[in-house]
């Protein structure tokens, strides 16, 4: 098929091979202990590197930071190394890689915080659910989430730290740029969010305020990278770990503004009706997109992600002007997803079980169009999985 989709893409001093980006996708496989990237991971990615980009999986910034089983993380000399694994195997395959920087916030519990404390929050208000953890024996177990600790202001520089470091530290892995994650309920989007955050220090209150440490965050990643290799991602109106605003036009609005002074590589925004690696009805379908209402207001490069198929990525760029499509799941069950949509070709279906944790299976083995079609050999997946982890 031909579209724009397929033209090459101008992204800071990177020409993307098309529009076409591999979402970043939790999938709890770093090496214990440690949280450290491997070569599996590596080979996953290059796979990937057809993709115009490539974001990498959440990273926590910080052991604060972090909010799920086997995530990795950014912030030790181990997981530095860890991450060159697969920088250099993306660069090598062609591919260009952004990583995506994470504090989860109160999405966490002390069974992952440092000296089991309890995860931090703008307000010390919960959420409902489970929290995700490896127990004692290694194994995965949901528990319920704990009230996390409001932050002092005072100690607000320092989340500004983490995420500083952690942006030193992917620059020093090999990266070529890095995106802020402040989106779908983690840290800076309790931040932004009116439902939780109750503060009534300068991060609260006014969405001037409750923006406040995203900017400071952003300026600070800015610093270090300079501001066409950062982007940033937020899901105005989602709803996945609880959250809610009062006014999301108006705080978006604001949020998407602010970030037109920057110069950023991009903003990937994600759709509404994405809730973590579900799709999810809106509560309101008619109501009007804010996806629309964000390119009315943002004047740089827009990336949007959640649900979308060739027709709707096609629609996107050519009349609602869009310049970058992410896609997750796809990406996940389709290493070759750019030429299977190029030649309308069928996809192969993620498996759910296979998300998070785990080794090569539901991971490195799903083939592409010539494995299937016989064009290319089909590697003996167990086996590779093994040399790779056996690698070290
Ligand atoms: C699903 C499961 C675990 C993490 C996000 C990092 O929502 C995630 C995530 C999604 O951005």
């Amino acid at each position: 098929m031909s579209s724009p989709l397929f033209d090459p893409y101008p992204l800071g001093p990177y020409t993307l091979k098309n529009r076409l980006v591999m979402a970043p996708l939790t999938r709890s496989r770093s090496r214990q202990p440690g949280n450290i990237p491997t070569r599996l991971n590596a080979y996953y990615y290059a796979q990937r590197a057809s993709a115009g980009l490539i974001i990498s999986e959440a990273t926590q910034v910080s052991q604060q930071g972090q909010g799920y089983a086997w995530t990795p993380g950014i912030h030790t000399p181990e997981q530095v190394a860890g991450w060159r694994l697969v920088t250099d195997a993306v660069h090598a395959a062609g591919g260009l890689i952004f990583m995506q920087l994470w504090h989860v916030g109160r999405v966490s519990h002390p069974a992952l915080q440092p000296d089991g404390g309890l995860p931090v929050a703008p307000s010390a208000i919960p959420l409902q659910g489970m929290a995700f953890i490896a127990n004692e024996q290694g194994e995965p177990e949901l528990v319920p989430f704990v009230t996390p600790r409001a932050l002092e202001t005072a100690e607000l520089p320092d989340i500004v730290r983490q995420y500083q470091e952690a942006a030193r530290n992917a620059l020093t892995a090999g990266f070529d740029g890095i995106e802020v994650h402040a989106a779908n309920g983690y840290l800076l989007d309790q931040f932004l969010n009116s439902s939780t955050n109750q503060r009534t220090d300068d991060y609260g209150g006014l969405v001037e305020n409750r923006a406040r440490l995203l900017m400071e965050v952003v300026e600070a990643v800015c610093g270090v990278w300079g501001s066409e290799l950062v982007g940033v991602r937020l899901s105005p109106e989602g709803t996945f770990n609880d959250m809610g605003d009062d006014d999301p036009e108006a705080l978006f609005g604001h949020v998407a503004s602010r970030l037109n002074d920057f110069g950023l590589a991009y903003l990937h925004v994600v759709q509404p009706e994405i809730a973590g690696n579900a799709t999810v009805a809106l509560a309101d379908p008619n109501r009007r997109s804010i996806v629309k209402m964000i390119r009315g207001i943002y004047r740089g490069t827009l990336m949007v992600c959640g649900g979308y198929d060739y027709r709707k990525a096609a629609r996107a760029v050519e009349i609602e002007g869009i310049d970058l499509i992410a896609f997750g799941r796809l990406f996940l069950a389709n290493p070759d997803l750019p030429e299977r949509l190029r030649q309308a070709a069928p996809l192969n279906k993620p498996d759910e079980a296979t998300f998070y944790g785990g080794g090569g299976k539901g991971y490195i083995d799903y083939p592409t169009l010539r494995q299937q079609r016989g064009e290319a050999k089909l590697p003996d997946f167990a086996r590779l999985e093994r040399e790779l982890l056996a690698a070290g």
